[in-house]
């Protein structure tokens, strides 16, 4: 396997911030979030001290799955402003120290993308995956004068970009090998898409459903092989560009070209298990496939930290040098931290577990205040992908303060792309800000913990001294993470930490070799006193 250039060194202090643009700020009262709004709200992310902002898409689109649906890769969407206000985000962050990414739709356009209306009047092109006779299962009728049918790749409305099959069927003609002329010219599009981007000063992707480019592909080679002649191409015209991939199994998409990958409510041979182990509490988005389970920030004290720890070392292990995990509090797919039955006092050791764990943190924006998931919204631009799973919830605007319509937008509170979240108590910015106590601000010195001990980063080495609750391990030979989710006391034995000097720290007592964690206590102590 030819290897790749290191990542660029940036990476590896990255703490991502994840914003969906509708919903964080809005600079023009429609009550759609927009660049200028983000650009104005910098200061907030530069005083958390996030560094690496990802941007949900913001291109040309019919907006039927939120802008996963995209017609021109090449032009903003009127929605959030113009080309030059979003140069105006890249360079105003770019003072501020903090990176900008966008997100790639690689697998996929929308049904009104030129490049499908063509395909649907043009027998002969190949962009797309197209039966030529009949409705093969799973395929989506043709919309144009060419008749047969075309695979989606998600959606009806966002069919699949022709990257080829990994292996031929004579059931099935409609396969094409991986090197015809479309997936030759998709692959050269998605390094002009780049290329475009990059040169207007972005940092990098996120890239949706990175895995799903071609098709029948058992342990996804082929398609790692796209990826992997992608990331050369960006190792000698963009090398300090970074590509992550929603994948959710970074010991396959790293080795593949990522340059890291998330954990996340899917993927991998576990289905997504390591990450709702920690976070899921069975209420929110939630997969009817997914078995219950019990997690491990529960109050209950039932769940285990050993799937994710499990996941994250059989990774780490594959992994070595060469990239990195990440770990969301959440995403636009999935719910919040803040959901169902868990309270606000139960997100600080969540928090400090996340920045303390040797991964690229990645916060979705409004978790940093505790905002909550908002169950039972209608559907709103394909956010519900089954009964129990409306992502909606987790896309609401975000809360800067207890003004109108909490600062998000000046527009009548119906003509907001989401409703806020109605609860009165809802968490502020605002308030959180004037607050050393609030998690906004656990929040900020842990992020800025990071800076001081790069033994708490992705790289230093982890112990686990003492596994369940509490939860007990040190980074880099000096410093110790204590973790209480359960509700109740939870105590153990562990020789040595009676001196240790705490740094952040609530409801945590060392004595001896005792030590002592209050229901929802975490701390982290420096050893080295
Ligand atoms: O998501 C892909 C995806 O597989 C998830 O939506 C998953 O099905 C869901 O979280 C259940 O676990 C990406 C984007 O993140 C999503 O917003 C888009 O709708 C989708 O691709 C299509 O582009
Ligand atoms: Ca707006």
């Amino acid at each position: 396997m030819t290897s790749f250039r290191p990542a660029p060194g940036w990476l590896a202090d990255a703490v991502f911030y994840q914003i969906y643009p509708q919903s964080f700020a809005d600079s023009n009262g429609d009550g759609i979030g927009d660049f200028n709004g983000i650009t104005e709200r910098l200061d907030h992310l530069a005083w958390l001290g996030v560094n690496t902002v990802w941007l949900n898409p913001c291109f040309k689109s019919p907006f039927r799955d939120a802008g996963y649906d995209v017609s021109d890769d090449l032009a903003v969407a009127p929605r959030h402003g113009s080309a030059d206000d979003l140069a105006g985000l890249v360079d105003e962050a770019g003072r501020r120290g903090i990176r900008v990414l966008l997100d790639l739709v690689a697998g996929h356009t929308s049904d009104e993308h030129p490049w499908f209306t063509a395909a649907a009047d043009d027998p002969a092109d190949d962009r797309y995956i197209w039966a030529p006779e009949g409705l093969p299962e799973g395929f989506v009728p043709s919309p144009g004068t060419r008749p047969g049918a075309y695979l989606p790749n998600f959606f009806a409305f966002q069919p699949a970009l022709n990257f080829g099959y990994a292996q031929g069927n004579p059931a099935e003609p409609w396969r094409g090998p991986v090197d015809a002329e479309g997936p030759r010219a998709n692959r050269a599009a998605l390094r002009g898409i780049m290329d475009h981007w990059l040169g207007l000063g972005l940092s990098g992707f996120r890239v949706d459903m990175a895995a799903s480019l071609v098709k029948d592909d058992p342990g996804r080679r082929e398609t790692a092989a796209v990826w992997g002649g992608l990331r050369r191409w960006l190792d000698d015209a963009h090398p300090d560009a970074v590509l992550l991939s929603e994948w959710g199994e970074p010991e396959v998409s790293v080795p593949a070209g990522f340059h890291a990958d998330f954990f996340l409510q899917f993927g991998g041979d576990t289905d997504g298990l390591a990450l709702r182990s920690l976070w899921s509490n069975g209420t929110g988005t939630v997969n009817e496939a997914w078995a219950p389970l019990d997690c491990f920030f529960d109050p209950s004290g039932l769940g285990s930290p050993e799937p994710f720890v499990e996941a994250w070392r059989r990774a780490h292990g594959a992994l070595g040098a060469s990239g990195f995990i990440s770990l969301p509090t959440a995403n636009h797919d999935f719910s919040r931290l803040n959901c169902g039955p868990r309270t606000a006092e139960q997100l600080p050791v969540a928090f400090t577990f996340q920045l303390t764990w040797p991964t690229l943190p990645a916060i979705y924006y409004g978790d940093e205040i505790g905002m909550r998931y908002v169950p039972d919204l209608p559907d709103k631009e394909g956010s519900v992908l089954g009964p129990r799973y409306n992502r909606a919830g987790s896309r609401t605007p975000m809360q800067w303060d207890d003004g109108p319509n909490a600062g998000f937008s000046s527009a009548p509170a119906d003509r907001l792309y989401l409703p806020l979240d109605p609860s009165p108590a809802r968490p502020t910015v605002a308030a959180q800000r004037a607050d050393e106590s609030s998690l906004l601000h656990l929040v900020r010195r842990l992020i800025a913990l990071r800076s001081v001990a790069p033994e708490l980063g992705p790289d230093g080495s982890v112990e686990v001294l003492h596994g369940g609750y509490p939860f007990v391990h040190v980074r880099g030979g000096r410093y110790l993470v204590v973790l209480n989710p359960a509700r109740k006391s939870r105590s153990c034995r562990i020789d040595g930490v009676g001196g240790a000097r705490p740094l952040e720290a609530a409801g945590v007592r060392l004595d001896g070799s005792s030590l002592t964690a209050d229901g929802f206590a975490y701390g982290v102590f420096d050893l080295d006193g």
